[in-house]
């Protein structure tokens, strides 16, 4: 199966023919890594540069935190936080911006900031998202999220998480194809954390490799969760070299973008587990 290796995110080309890392730039008070840090344009910006420089291909940039209970935020406010940012981003930064957010609203006004690719953990299903993004033609990330961030981890339950979770991305990315997006936009995202105890992301990650034969470029998003901090019974500020460990077990296995705080580290791990990946293989 051909995976489509480049995406065009609106009009910047991220090559994906080698695993990037997409750094986390969270423009919110409560994000559990990061949160309160890059509030205001200025640290966001200089933030986003320090992650250009250490390698990061592309920016993620949140103005509503996902993390298990967090309080939702209105359109008003998670505007007001993520459009001066991208803004300045746009003006200031060589690499395409994605918009993490789960509102049509925000998905819209991003774009038209120079946004240039849509991450949203709900896989497009507010009502009108779907349509809204075949318009804009940027990038999608369809990822998979049992409940919601208010009651996600109270008890997840699977009968098969991989299939499920598989089962899920195709569907979603089926119906994002019925309604005009093109194939070769799409990306997967099994959702590491998002409604799953330990074990079912311990078993997305070990399969990982099944979503990755959907045909879809795949990202993951592991960095400094609790996943590493249950099994390693690490607080937040240690999970780094677990968390590369993660990373460089989903690029073995073929993801090609990889979503983290930590750019630099990853970076220079995943080039390195890629090297290995491709010894003596043409492309
Ligand atoms: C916003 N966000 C937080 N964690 C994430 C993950 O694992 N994947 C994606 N796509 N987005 C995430």
């Amino acid at each position: 199966m051909t995976i489509n290796r480049t995406l065009n995110c609106a009009g910047q080309l991220l090559d994906l023919s080698r695993p990037r890392v997409m750094g986390v730039l969270n423009i919110t008070p409560d994000s559990f890594s990061d949160g309160g840090q890059w509030l205001a344009p200025e640290p966001a910006l200089q933030q986003a540069l320090r992650m250009v420089e250490e390698g990061a291909a592309i920016i993620d940039v949140g103005g509503e935190s996902t993390r298990p209970g967090a309080a939702p935020v209105g359109v008003r406010e998670e505007l007001q936080r993520v459009i001066p940012v991208i803004e300045a981003l746009r003006e200031h930064c060589a690499v395409p911006v994605s918009i993490d957010t789960r509102k049509p609203e925000v998905m819209q006004a991003a774009v038209q900031a120079g946004a240039g690719m849509i991450n949203d953990v709900t896989a497009l299903q507010a009502p009108g998202a779907l349509e809204l993004a075949a318009t804009l033609g940027v990038p999608v990330c369809l990822m998979h999220m049992q409940g919601t961030p208010q009651n996600m981890q109270e008890q997840p339950i699977y009968r098969d998480v991989v299939s499920e979770v598989g089962r899920f991305l195709q569907q979603r990315a089926r119906a994002c194809l019925d309604a005009g997006l093109a194939r070769e936009q799409i990306l997967l995202d099994p959702g590491f954390g998002f409604g799953k105890t330990t074990l079912h992301n311990l078993l997305l990650l070990q399969q990982l490799d099944t979503l990755v034969q959907q045909g879809y470029p795949v990202l993951v998003g592991l960095s400094r969760k609790s996943l590493i901090g249950n099994v390693m019974q690490l607080p937040v500020d240690k999970r780094l070299y677990p968390g590369i460990a993660l990373a460089v077990l989903a690029v073995w296995q073929g993801a090609a973008l990889v979503r983290t705080h930590d750019v630099q580290a990853t970076r220079e791990a995943i080039e390195m587990c890629h090297a290995v990946h491709q010894a003596g293989r043409s492309e």
